[in-house]
């Protein structure tokens, strides 16, 4: 044996911090990091990720696009690999031709996607940056996660969605102390907090729900399995997609039995009066009564009424799943819940109103004095024009059309080049085999990956990018309290080049190198960011050594946590509501709102109504008679190391959960392999039968590279075959990923 060296050094990233053990060129082994309390086990999985054959080794181009800009082959996996400077070449005359012939305009590179965690090699930063300098493209609003949400909640307080999730909802201490009923629709999974973008270092959410059990706390998981929040929660079974009709139930018991805090309603909110009749029946004959509600949800209607009394009677935290708008008329739950929270008068108060997406990421509910993070700067977008992100296969389908977006009406362009870099869009989109449809529609398509994903194998040009394992970097989430170096732990598998490099080398062939580099290389932009960071967080009194002394100690904890952090937006509102307004057009709670009103979208009116989803278990047939939920995976991010779980003994076709008397129905039994679809597709999966999901509901987790275009099943689970791709409302055009109905048979 050749003599090699151990290293054990320490990375970051989404999934959190850990160490990894180096031989030479290769990684062998990861191990927690410890001072994580709850340390996931994703890393496990790296040595073999990083190293796997399908990692992209060379520039590959697609031969038929090569010889005659092919388009209808993509995915037909035959590619030649020139030499780098070569394919480079090919790539940047194309983008010239293109945006020579067509406008910036033609170009698309919203290139949606979680890419790595490392700050100044994050591929979106990177891959925007370069479309900057080279004139511009077309760009994305809001992200799969929250894309409706983010188009809803500014209607309805005023206040960007992100901000007031990450930074002015109540910390879990603050809940700890004050709640005593903590309402969850969609639940607070600690597997989902595994993750933040960019990092989470310490995992608490386990731990907190710990505390909360140990207090006292009434913990009530609502929607359709029981595995949504931590073991000892009430589960209280909902149908998906139903959540509003039960949020109104709730509400029409306050104001039925006089529970409802007027004087809140008064002096913070607007238009209560306009919602009132439609909620009492007075507008539509149809009282939005428990009675009303239970065969819509399933859930008792004596249930509905005693948590309406519950929650009048005790300090109520109501929480909102952000899986709850990634479905069709995802608007309507999440301004219900924050009518039903200003009904209960609680807004506001510490431990009490409504909160969005608790569970969903590991950074919401952890409080941190602000020091920001680290991005490389993106340049200024010549051109104006923005999709929502999860209409990107009506784009591409319909150019030159007319679409509805939040109150304007605007035009789809005419793409003629796609750029991703950092995303997989064949595992994140729905309704797959549309998406291959529009797919064939662009010129030319390149993506920049380390790996040969679904994505990667129907794009023309495909560079190999490295992996964070690969390169020097700076770990540091706005989100978290640890600020890391990566070092670059092995030199390059392959021919890998950077993201950053990748595109110094198109701008440079442009005649753009100085104004994307700036003159600088990789180690002197990490420099230049660093000090920048650092001046921001010795402004704000933090101290952060230099990047020399950062380089020898790997990571530091920033001294930033607090223990409660008053919450600002709602907080002051209460206490000064004139003082404070919010933003919102009449400075208060919108119940009613009139600038929505005025859009006069039928599936978005005034004020948030019960409006049924086209497919949701309501709508069942016997063609498709069960609902698909497709929850986040528990053992990785999204698609990424996929390549190397798909090895592991039994991991794939994917797991999909069914309950027992709808296995029972269809003679199934846990381990068989199954047939799951619909009108847009099938899947094969590995079934899993349980009492912890609602009956006529099934899950199976996102994360499978969806297999090669043309076969009538995919081989690997990939829920994305199946559900469908329409916006969530003409408001909010977020993706509608969890609106889905099927029919599974044992294979
Ligand atoms: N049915 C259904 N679909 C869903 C959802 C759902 O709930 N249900 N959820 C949606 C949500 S919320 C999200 S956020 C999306 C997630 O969808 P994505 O964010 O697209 O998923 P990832 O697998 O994280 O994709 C990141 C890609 O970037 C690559 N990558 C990593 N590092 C680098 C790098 O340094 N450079 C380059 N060039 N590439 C890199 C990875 O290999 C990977 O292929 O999925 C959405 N899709
Ligand atoms: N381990 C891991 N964690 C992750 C990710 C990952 O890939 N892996 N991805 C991260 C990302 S990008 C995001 S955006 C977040 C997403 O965070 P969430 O949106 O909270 O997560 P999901 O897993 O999509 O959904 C949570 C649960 O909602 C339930 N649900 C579905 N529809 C309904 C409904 O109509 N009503 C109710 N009451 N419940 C419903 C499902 O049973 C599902 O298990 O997760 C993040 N966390
Ligand atoms: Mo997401």
């Amino acid at each position: 044996m050749t003599e090699t060296t151990r290293q054990t050094r320490i990375t970051s990233s989404h999934w959190g911090a850990f160490e990894v053990v180096t031989e030479g060129d290769r990684i062998v082994e990861t191990r927690p990091f410890g001072p994580d309390p709850a340390p996931p086990g994703i890393p496990a999985i790296l040595p073999a990720a990083v190293h796997h054959a399908s990692r992209v080794a060379r520039p590959s181009i697609r031969r038929a696009w090569l010889a005659s800009r092919d388009r209808t082959g993509r995915g037909d996996g035959d590619y030649v690999t020139p030499p780098w400077d070569e394919a480079l070449d090919i790539a940047a005359e194309e983008i010239d031709r293109i945006r020579k012939t067509h406008g910036n305009g033609a170009i698309y590179g919203g290139s949606y996607g979680w890419a790595s965690a490392g700050r100044f090699h994050h591929a979106q930063g990177q891959v925007h940056r370069f479309l900057n300098v080279t004139g511009g493209y077309v760009s994305s609003f809001g992200s799969y996660s929250t894309g409706c949400a983010q188009s809803i909640i500014p209607h309805v307080f005023g206040e960007n969605f992100l901000t007031l999730t990450y930074e002015a909802q109540d910390s879990y201490a603050t809940i700890a102390e004050h709640t005593e009923t903590l309402v969850m629709f969609g639940g607070i999974n600690p597997k989902n907090s595994m993750v933040s973008m960019g990092g989470i270092t310490e995992h608490q959410t386990a731990g907190w729900f710990e505390r909360f059990a140990a207090k006292g706390m009434t913990r009530i998981n609502i929607g359709p399995q029981r595995g949504d929040a931590p073991e000892g929660c009430e589960w209280l079974p909902c149908r998906p997609g139903s959540d509003t009709a039960l949020m109104l139930a709730l509400a029409y018991v306050l104001e039925e039995e006089g529970l409802t805090d007027h004087a809140f309603l008064d002096r913070y909110t607007t238009g209560f009066n306009r919602f009132r009749p439609y909620l009492l029946g007075e507008a539509d004959g149809a009282p939005k009564s428990p009675d009303w509600a239970e065969p819509l949800t399933g859930v008792p209607a004596g249930t509905i009424r005693e948590l309406a009394r519950r929650m009048a009677g005790s300090r109520t935290l109501i929480t909102v799943a952000w899986s709850l708008q990634r479905q069709e008329h995802g608007e309507q739950p999440y301004w219900m819940s924050a009518v039903l929270a200003a009904m209960l008068g609680q807004i506001g108060l510490p431990g009490g109103g409504v909160g969005y997406g608790y569970g969903a990421i590991g950074g919401i509910g952890k409080d941190f004095r602000s020091v920001g993070g680290m991005t490389l700067p993106q340049g200024t977008n010549p051109v104006a024009d923005v999709i929502p992100v999860a209409r990107v296969a009506d784009m591409l389908l319909n150019p030159g059309q007319p679409y509805d977006f939040n109150g304007e009406r605007r035009t789809y362009p005419d793409i003629r080049l796609v750029y991703w870099a950092g995303g997989n869009p064949f595992h994140h989109h729905q309704d797959l085999n549309r998406l291959h449809r529009a797919w064939l529609q662009p010129e030319t398509i390149i993506v920049n990956e380390p790996w040969w994903t679904a994505t990667a194998q129907r794009a023309d040009i495909v560079f190999p990018a490295t992996t964070p394992y690969e390169r020097e970097d700076i770990g540091r989430s706005p989100l978290d309290d640890y600020l890391f170096h990566m070092p670059a732990l092995i030199p390059p598998v392959g021919e890998a080049r950077d993201d950053y490099a990748i595109f110094a080398g198109l701008a440079e062939r442009m005649g753009l190198g100085d104004a994307f580099t700036e003159g600088r290389d990789a180690s002197a932009w990490i420099s230049h960011l660093y000090e920048g960071f650092q001046a921001r967080a010795t402004a704000a009194g933090v101290a952060v050594p230099t990047l020399e002394a950062l380089r020898a100690k790997n990571w530091v904890k920033l001294d930033i946590a607090t223990d409660e952090q008053p919450k600002p937006v709602l907080r002051r509102f209460r206490a000064d509501p004139e003082g404070a307004a919010l933003k919102t057009p009449s400075g208060r709670i919108e119940i009613f709102s009139d600038r929505i009103d005025g859009f006069g979208y039928d599936d978005c009116p005034g004020h948030p109504v019960w409006l049924p989803p086209a497919e949701w278990p309501g709508a069942a047939t016997s063609a498709a008679p069960l609902h698909l939920v497709s929850p986040q995976p528990g053992d990785k991010l999204h698609s990424q190391l996929e390549a190397a779980l798909a090895d592991q003994e039994g991991a794939r076709p994917e797991t999909i959960l069914i309950h027992e008397k709808d296995a029972a129905a269809r003679g199934i039994a846990t381990g068989d392999l199954v047939r799951v679809f619909n009108t847009r597709g099938a899947v094969r999966a590995r079934a899993r039968v349980t009492a912890d999901i609602l009956q006529g509901v099934v899950a199976l987790p996102t994360g499978a590279w969806v297999g090669p275009p043309g076969g009538n099943i995919d081989p690997n689970g990939n829920p994305n075959v199946l559900t469908r791709d329409v916006g969530t409302s003409r408001l909010g055009q977020g993706t509608s990923a969890h609106s889905a109905l099927v029919e599974v048979e044992k294979a």
